[in-house]
């Protein structure tokens, strides 16, 4: 049992120590207007100072483990060599950890790519796939004796999806076939940095033990109750892209070819090159994590290319019985955790994996204080409370799932969002001085792991 953070939602000290800038800090300099109360990517929650605190507290309310992600930006200067003081800063992070005797899971990348190499081209380019290879092998190098537990990417399909395929996110294309190029790029990127984490290891830089694997929101697709071939089709497309891409990535190191097939006939391939199944062999990682929080439901396309004239392969569908998180425009679904599990045990059962994030972000949250101060979060208790049953159902009936992160477990900032929903067990008070105090979900979260010790659940 843990939680989950990532390094550009929480650090803050955006300029300090010879940090680099990030694509999200170009995107907050261009027009902060997009950010929600043109609330920058420069603030985080300043875990930057306030590592040692946050750690404690994780500690406190009995977290085994969490997860966070260390900045390229920080940890890299400009000629792709180490910056010794960003270095130090994820060094006190894990001296931390260990003093407090909680295991810390260290993710290479969530979503932040140096603002230098976004300028040459970002995941369009070769070259940045290049660098990101020598970013994880100088990472694995340097704390290769302090953490066990590494991954690659987070959510891998969200680059893709939110700044090429739907233009959501800067720089705002609207490019199917780009959109897959730099899929297949993240793909070669991630397999590049198992290559490396395999040779650090063998030539002894790593913990015995260290283990390797990839984030990704496997979101289950569903479709309507009694669907026409077509409705089929978008959901074996939906899930041969979202999902399967990465599971065989990461189980066998191939791309699912049903998958290319479809995407050769529709003229999306991306461009590959001599030698890339090569690469592509190497990806294969020790275990994965699954984010979710929605499940994601599909039809056949309604119209047969996008606004763009780019062939769609499913448009999306509403249920009539879904239940929603009305703040973040998100369905709550718990069981779609369990069938995500049946699915891992069916077609991948030699894969373990753990729930990597699983969270309820709710806006204006002071509404629910109690007198006393505390926020009375038990719509959060509900939403983790329901999601742990149907994990438990899972494992209970063979699913090799090892274990639970909460997101985000301190509030954080969320991207566009800023600080609208929080996330977090712990309060994070933006008008004083980033105090933190504990929600009733942290005493709830801590009562839960003490049964667990005591063998009661
Ligand atoms: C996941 C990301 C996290 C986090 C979370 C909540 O997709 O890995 O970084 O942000 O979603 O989403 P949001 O912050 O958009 O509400």
């Amino acid at each position: 049992m843990g939680a989950a953070m990532s390094g550009p939602q929480t650090e803050g000290a955006y300029k300090k120590d010879h940090r680099l800038e990030s694509f999200w800090d170009t995107w907050s300099d261009l027009s902060i207007s997009d950010f929600y109360n043109k609330v920058g990517s420069y603030v985080g929650n300043n875990f930057y100072e306030k590592y040692e605190e946050d750690i404690k507290l994780f500690k406190s309310i009995h977290l085994d483990s969490f997860r966070t992600s260390i900045q390229w930006t920080r940890l890299m200067d400009q000629n792709q060599k180490l910056n010794p003081e960003g270095a130090a800063f994820y060094h006190k992070v894990c001296a931390c950890a260990r003093e407090n005797d909680i295991e810390l899971f260290m993710n290479l990348y969530h979503f932040d790519m140096p603002a230098y190499l976004f300028a040459r081209g970002g995941w369009t380019s070769r070259e940045v796939v290049e660098a990101y290879a020598a970013y994880a092998r100088t990472a694995f190098r340097e704390f290769g004796k302090e953490i066990r537990c590494w991954f690659t990417f987070n959510e891998p399909i969200v680059e893709p999806d939110q700044e090429y395929r739907h233009g959501a996110w800067y720089p705002f294309v609207k490019d199917a076939r780009q959109g897959m190029q730099v899929q297949y790029h993240i793909s070669l990127a991630h397999s590049l940095a198992v290559r490396e984490f395999n040779k650090a290891k063998e030539e002894g830089y790593m913990l015995p033990d260290a283990q390797i694997g990839l984030i990704n929101a496997f979101a289950p697709p569903y479709t309507k109750e009694n669907p026409s071939p077509e409705d089929l089709e978008a959901v074996r497309m939906t899930d041969g892209i979202q999902n399967r891409w990465w599971l065989d990535l990461c189980m066998s190191g191939t791309l699912p070819k049903d998958v290319l097939d479809t995407l050769t006939e529709y003229g999306l391939a991306p461009e590959m090159r001599p030698g890339d199944e090569e690469i592509l062999k190497c990806g294969r990682v020790d275990w994965l994590g699954f984010n979710y929080y929605q499940p994601n439901r599909v039809q056949a396309p309604l119209t047969k290319t996008d606004e763009a004239g780019y062939p769609k392969f499913a448009d999306p569908y509403i249920w009539p019985e879904r239940k929603m998180n009305i703040y973040r425009g998100w369905e709550i679904y718990p069981k779609g955790i369990y069938d995500f599990g049946m699915k891992m045990k069916n077609e991948y059962p030699d894969m373990k994996f753990f729930i990597s994030e699983n969270g309820m972000g709710v806006e204006h949250e002071d509404r629910f204080r109690s007198e006393d101060g505390e926020i009375q979060d038990d719509y959060r208790i509900e939403f983790v409370e329901d999601h742990l049953k149907w994990v438990m159902k899972a494992v209970e009936e063979g699913a090799n799932c090892v274990g639970y992160h909460y997101w985000g477990v301190i509030d954080n900032w969320s991207w566009s969002n800023a600080f609208k929903n929080r996330y977090g067990f712990i309060e994070v008070d933006l008008m004083n001085n980033y105090t933190r105090r504990l929600k009733k979900s942290a005493h709830w979260i801590k009562s839960l792991i003490e049964q667990r010790d005591k063998g009661d659940n």
